[in-house]
């Protein structure tokens, strides 16, 4: 199972809205055929490690196949793994997570058994976390939220850390880049847009093949300046702007565009308005060790974005701490409705 969750990161990034999913077939005692999901629509990870096998001369009738998700049931885009996997006589099937697809109906479990193939689970936490974005959006329609912010040693704030000015060195641009590799949409506010300039596109991580997530920006006034890279980049059909648009909103139209995991870039205000909704699920925080002497965007008020006081502290769960080597990084996640 190891073996098929390395392979399923290789397709981290790339999948969406569709989950990465490694797997491989074992046969008396060895792996005779590995493969991955390569991008939503293309083969399932089962098919492409049975594909493999075959070209290399081996049958896999009796082998066990190990797969990081559970083995689809319905038609998609592509055919029924599990049926493939009847034809092909495979004898046992190990899986590391659930499948949330309320389409699977009735589950692999239940087509295997009946068909006297062993099915069991061998639960990988972490293949569960690389497609929390899938299992998410898959059921409400809308994406897994992850916010991030940075903060200089004085207190203060910035959201732009893909900004090399608010990051010191290349570990902790190189995380929040990664970030971004992860997501399928990067959304700021529309101070940010106008004071950074940002670009939000992918650097300092592999992105070959990789799409240009969208660019969403939430403003009150709509009133922008057209020369923003984002309007005028070689992206700039990637960018959307919401004006006046409640957040819930903002994120049912993302969801709509198969935006499974969403990036909030800020400002803080931003930041503060999709955590007092309830409507963020995991915190990405640097602390650079920077003096800036002043808040780095002016605060604003707007009815829509602007966010209600927490009634108590928000304990981040599962949270980690990190030296990036000149900068420190926290990562946790936030209960439903924190
Ligand atoms: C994947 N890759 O390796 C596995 C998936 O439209 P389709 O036919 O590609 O089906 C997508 C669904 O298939 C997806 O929502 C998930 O429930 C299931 N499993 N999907 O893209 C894979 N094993
Ligand atoms: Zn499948």
């Amino acid at each position: 199972m190891q073996e098929a969750f390395k392979l399923a990161l290789l397709g981290e990034g790339l999948t969406s809205p569709n989950p990465s999913v490694g797997a491989v077939i074992v046969k008396n005692g060895g792996i005779i055929g590995k493969g991955y999901h390569k991008k939503a629509g293309a083969p399932h990870a089962e098919i492409e490690a049975i594909e493999d096998a075959k070209r290399h001369g081996y049958s896999v009738s009796g082998s066990t196949l190990y797969v990081t998700l559970e083995p689809c049931t319905c038609w998609g885009k592509t055919p029924p793994c599990s049926l493939r996997i009847i034809e092909e006589k495979i004898s046992r099937v190990v899986a590391g997570s659930p499948d949330p697809n309320p389409k699977n109906k009735p589950r692999a479990m239940e087509i295997f058994r009946a068909q006297g193939i062993d099915f069991s689970w061998e639960i990988l936490p972490e293949a569960i976390f690389l497609n929390r974005g899938f299992y998410h959006w898959i059921v409400t329609g809308t994406p897994w939220v992850i916010g991030k912010m940075a903060m200089a040693i004085d207190g203060s704030f910035s959201a732009g850390i893909g900004d090399e000015k608010w990051i010191s060195g290349l570990p902790a641009r190189t995380v929040a880049h990664k970030l971004r590799m992860v997501s399928d949409g990067i959304l700021i506010g529309a101070q940010t847009a106008r004071h950074d300039n940002p670009l939000l596109t992918i650097r300092h991580v592999d992105k070959k093949y990789k799409v240009q997530p969208w660019r969403a920006i939430v403003s009150l006034s709509g009133s922008l300046p057209k020369e923003l890279f984002l309007f005028t980049d070689s992206f700039k059909e990637r960018t959307l702007l919401f004006v006046r648009v409640p957040l819930e909103m903002v994120l049912e139209e993302l969801g709509s565009r198969t935006v499974a995991t969403l990036l909030v870039e800020g400002g803080k205000t931003i930041f503060q308005a999709f955590l007092s909704k309830g409507l963020m699920h995991e915190v990405a925080f640097f602390l650079s060790p920077l003096i800036i002497g002043k808040a780095h965007h002016t605060e604003w008020s707007n009815s829509m974005i602007a966010s209600k006081a927490l009634s108590s502290p928000i304990p981040l769960i599962n949270p980690s701490w990190e030296d990036l080597k000149g900068d420190i990084y926290c990562h946790g996640l936030l209960l439903k409705g924190a």
